[in-house]
């Protein structure tokens, strides 16, 4: 399909292509609002959006799509610092929408051109700027398309942000590339998941736990075709429950930012708790150990990914990978003998995920570390039911109680970036060379 967005360019209308909470716009109604809106940014060098979860979002980036201005969403909720790094990096300017009306479809940008950058944390400093290209999105998409037998005849149901890959590639580019319709519920809770008919629904793993813990509006989801989970470990128990409950087994998929999708079970094939399943079409994946050598199969060592659907590199600094084009994802995995892939951790401990959120440690040091009072901080994931791991800080400080600091740093960045919870502490611990050691941290979480 040689249009990003071919789906959208369909002569067949569907009165409802895309729906949130409030009203709905079909095919022709978004490509018109979008069209009307490229005319009057084309020729910009980048464009952000608020990426609130609203039809409003959905015609704004269409538009930029459509014009070949790449496009960064920034989280609604970013905080200060976050918001103006995001800003000032990328040098986007944030749009307001308000299309003139009566402009015709632009040519279509070329398949390398850049179509978003999305900020994505490393484990230390501000969150990079990833380009990705309109040739990775669609392969991206065509890949999953075909392992997830996703056609037109499919409603895609999903609550989440749209200022991610899963909410925003896979859960509203997808659908305007494949033609399915799409609701988007605002947030993905089980009651709006329950209440809203569909074919395939997408979530992170705090989601489906949270529909199992509703068992109820879980069993509404029983003739739904797909339940896809992402975005970080499913734990085994949850995926248990959800068969249970619902009658199927969710599909678990890997990716990255970075990478875009790279891994998935198979919609006609087996589904298998604690694996990720194989790569999809036009990508290759291998383990390594320590050295760099291929590891045995099933043997644990470190996930490189390459092909068609990689980033072009972060804003400036370009893609790091290894001489022969593999991208050392960060993950630890094992690739069994059947090429199965499992997910077993991250090499690094300073990126946390949270609710299927990725936060890097550092930059929540450097937030609390603004404080006036705070004079060493040391941020570590540690376990937590609900959402997988939690934000937890140890600061020396003198003054401020663990809610003030919480609060600091939610004026800041994002709202998931907050600590769940701070324990003041006389010392850090550190080693020989003054670097603090994050897994004697560990053990003691919440008994310091
Ligand atoms: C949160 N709250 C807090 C604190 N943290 N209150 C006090 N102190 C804190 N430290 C508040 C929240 O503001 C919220 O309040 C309430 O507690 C509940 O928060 P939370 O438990 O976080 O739940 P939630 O707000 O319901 O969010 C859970 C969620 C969300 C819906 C699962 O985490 C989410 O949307 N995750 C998706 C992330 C995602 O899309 N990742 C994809 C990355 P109130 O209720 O008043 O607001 S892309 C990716 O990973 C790759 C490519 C891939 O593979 O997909
Ligand atoms: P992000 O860049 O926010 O997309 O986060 C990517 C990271 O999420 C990956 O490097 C993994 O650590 C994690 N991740 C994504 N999908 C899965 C999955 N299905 N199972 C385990 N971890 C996952």
């Amino acid at each position: 399909m040689t249009r990003l967005l071919g789906a959208l360019h369909d002569d067949a209308d569907q009165t409802d292509a895309v729906r949130d909470g409030q009203s709905s716009l079909s095919r022709h109604e978004l490509l018109a609002r979008a069209c009307a809106l490229a005319a009057e940014i084309a020729g910009r060098p980048v464009v952000a959006v608020e990426a609130t979860p609203t039809l409003d979002t959905v015609v704004t980036i269409t538009a930029a799509l459509l014009a070949g201005v790449p496009v960064v969403p920034v989280p609604p909720d970013a905080g200060e610092l976050e918001r103006a790094h995001i800003l000032t990096d990328s040098g986007a300017e944030l749009l307001s929408a308000s299309p003139r009306h009566g402009a015709g479809v632009p040519a279509e940008p070329d398949p390398s051109a850049p179509a978003l950058i999305l900020y994505t944390s490393g484990t230390t400093g501000p969150p990079k700027g990833a380009v990705i290209s309109r040739a990775a999105l669609a392969a991206d998409l065509d890949a999953l398309a075909a392992v997830w037998r996703w056609t037109p005849d499919d409603t895609l149901v999903h609550g989440l942000p749209l200022f991610h890959v899963h909410g925003l590639v896979l859960g509203v580019l997808g659908p305007l590339r494949i033609g399915s319709r799409l609701v988007h519920t605002g947030r993905p809770t089980p009651q709006a998941y329950a209440a809203t008919p569909g074919s395939i629904y997408f979530g992170v793993p705090t989601v489906w736990s949270r529909v199992c813990a509703a068992p109820a509006e879980a069993r509404e989801l029983r003739s739904a075709r797909l339940l896809v989970s992402g975005s970080a470990p499913l734990p085994v128990p949850v995926f248990d429950d959800l068969k249970a409950l619902t009658g199927q087994a969710p599909v678990e998929r890997y990716g990255m930012t970075e990478t875009l999708i790279t891994v998935s079970a198979r919609a006609d094939g087996e589904r298998r708790p604690g694996h990720v399943g194989l790569p999809v079409p036009g990508v290759e994946t291998r383990v390594v150990d320590d050295s760099g050598a291929p590891a045995e199969p099933g043997t644990i060592g470190h996930l490189q990914v390459r092909g068609a659907t990689l980033f072009d590199g972060y804003l400036r600094t370009g893609r790091p990978e290894t001489p022969d084009g593999w991208y050392v994802t960060g993950d630890v995995a094992t690739i069994g003998e059947d090429g199965w892939h499992r997910i077993v951790g991250r090499a690094s401990t300073d990126l946390i995920k949270t609710g299927g959120y990725r936060v890097g440690a550092g930059e929540v040091e450097d937030a609390l570390l603004l404080h006036p009072a705070v004079r060493e901080a040391a941020v570590i994931g540690t376990p937590h039911p609900d959402l997988g791991e939690q934000i937890t800080a140890y600061v020396v400080a003198g003054g401020p109680t663990e809610k003030e600091l919480i609060d600091f740093v939610a004026d800041r960045l994002a709202a998931h970036k907050r600590p769940r919870s701070v324990h003041l502490v006389d010392t850090l611990p550190r080693n020989a060379m003054g670097k603090v050691q994050k897994a004697a941290l560990k053990p003691r979480s919440g008994r310091i």
